[in-house]
């Protein structure tokens, strides 16, 4: 870590994805003092180009002790500020495929550069103050998001989404702090502190951070996503949902039982989550062996799952062969599909003696796709995605963020208790602090100068 302080050595990188089919294009980037004077030893820019910033050369990279020529590339020239990591940047935009880049980057750390380490070039952009904590996260999300709703809530967080909230509660906490510092150190020259519209401000801060914190899960969920398992006993139509919920062919349905005998994994995206669900062979006893494996199998994945999706046939009811699989599996977080609904009365339906503490339960005719809308209701509901509040559909918090702005919360409400508990107004600066400095872990600001600053310029008692 102690390396990455130092941030104006010369660091380079191949920025591009580097998978083993070839892309058209392949970037090497180099960020530093040095990233010009590199770039011009390695980069043969023929005619009369010339190398300013947000130019971009056509030329040659060229061993710059053989001469030997290693690719026909552009050249794009970034000098400081104006550039990802305010430093100067230049990148050679090369043939895609592994072999060009590599001896790109090659020359690079042969020339004087040093290889990046992961995230370096973002963490220069924090340090250099271009970016905040969390929009340096949200870079991290967007490039690693699995669905769209995941990039458009990284992106908006890219945009300050989550940074402005922060700092205006933080703003607002420093205003508090700035009124209770001038009462200890100025308390003749003052009005007496309103304690009821301090303690109310506090709440009101409080329910806007809480509102924040609803979207941790939410966060967790789009950045991990949702594994769900299919479990059930044979025959009762495990895969013929994953097929009508996948729309494919994915998973081979028969009227055997025991057709299952493997995990089936399908990539969905419900509510905006990305979601991995398993079909897995039907559970019972068996003597056949790969068969067991396969019933073996599926306990394991209930037990790993998040989520799982618990599936009876409608028609037999809820029979002593599914009582036993829902023993054994318990899952904390269950849905019970009563598949094959059309085979069946609905009265009959509403009849089935499933056990009381099953909460959220869903029909379905998988076979005529009927019943999908309410399955995907049912889990959103079932993760708990309904807390987040229409005005924060674009805001995810990480782990990180959470367990800062819980640390503020605590410390808010302990401070609200200090009030309550009428101690000296030391110790309400205390708990005060402790909240700002909380929020202020959120975006990676240092507080000290921006609590004096407050206290100074709004009371004017520099006197
Ligand atoms: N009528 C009706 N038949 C269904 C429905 N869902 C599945 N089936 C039929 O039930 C039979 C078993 O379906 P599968 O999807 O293979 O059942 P499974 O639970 O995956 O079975 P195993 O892999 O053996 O554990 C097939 O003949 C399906 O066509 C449904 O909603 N209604
Ligand atoms: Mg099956």
């Amino acid at each position: 870590m102690s390396e990455l302080l130092t941030p104006r050595n010369t660091i380079a990188a191949i920025a591009t994805a580097i998978v083993p089919q070839q892309g058209s294009v392949g970037i090497v980037r180099m960020s530093g003092l040095e990233a010009i004077t590199i770039g011009k030893t390695l980069f043969h820019a023929p005619g009369k180009q010339v190398w300013e910033t947000h130019r971009i050369l056509y030329g040659y990279i060229r061993h710059p002790k053989t001469g030997q020529l290693v690719d026909e590339a552009l050249l794009l020239i970034m000098k400081a500020p104006r550039s990802y990591t305010r430093e100067d940047v230049v990148e050679f935009h090369c043939h895609g495929g592994i072999i060009p880049v590599q001896q790109v980057l090659q020359l690079c750390i042969e020339a004087g550069a040093q290889l990046a380490q992961p995230g370096e070039f973002t963490l220069r952009a924090f340090l250099n103050g271009r970016l905040d904590l969390t929009q340096a996260e949200s870079i991290a999300d967007l490039v690693g998001s699995q669905s769209p709703v995941a990039a458009q809530i990284a992106l908006a967080g890219l945009q300050g989404k989550l940074t402005n909230p922060i700092r205006q509660l933080k703003a607002r906490c420093v205003d508090i702090l700035a009124e209770i510092e001038a009462r200890i150190d100025f308390e003749e020259d003052l009005p007496p502190l309103d304690e009821s519209r301090i303690s109310q401000e506090m709440t009101n801060i409080l329910v806007d951070l809480s509102q924040i914190l609803a979207t941790a899960n939410r966060g967790e969920l789009l950045r991990n996503g949702l594994k769900v398992a299919i479990i059930g006993r044979p025959n009762v139509g495990k895969s013929s949902l994953l097929n009508a919920w996948s729309r494919s062919d994915r998973a081979i349905v028969t009227d055997l039982p025991g057709t299952t005998r493997d995990v089936v994994e399908s990539q969905l995206v419900v509510g905006g989550i990305p979601v991995e669900v398993l079909d897995t062979a039907g559970i019972r006893e068996t003597e056949d062996r790969v068969e067991k494996m396969g019933v073996e199998r599926s306990r394991q994945v209930a037990n790993s799952a998040d989520l799982v999706l618990f599936l009876i046939d409608a028609q037999a009811g809820w029979t002593k062969f599914d009582r036993t699989i829902y023993q054994q599996i318990k899952h904390r977080s269950l849905i019970l599909i009563l598949n094959k609904i059309d085979l069946v009365q609905p009265e009959l339906v509403k009849s089935i003696a499933y056990p009381e503490t099953i909460k959220n339960v869903v029909t379905t005719a998988a076979i005529n796709h009927q019943g999908i809308d309410e399955l995907e209701a049912a889990i959103i509901h079932a993760v708990n995605l309904g807390d987040v509040q229409a005005d924060n559909l674009d805001l995810a918090i990480n782990q990180r963020q959470a367990a800062a702005l819980t640390r503020a919360k605590v410390a808010l409400d302990q401070c609200l208790n200090t009030i309550k508990n009428n101690l000296p107004l030391d110790f309400w600066t205390i708990d005060l602090r402790g909240a700002i400095y909380a929020l202020a872990e959120v975006t990676g600001e240092d507080i000290t100068e921006s609590v004096l600053d407050k206290i100074f310029s709004r009371f004017c008692i520099g006197k």
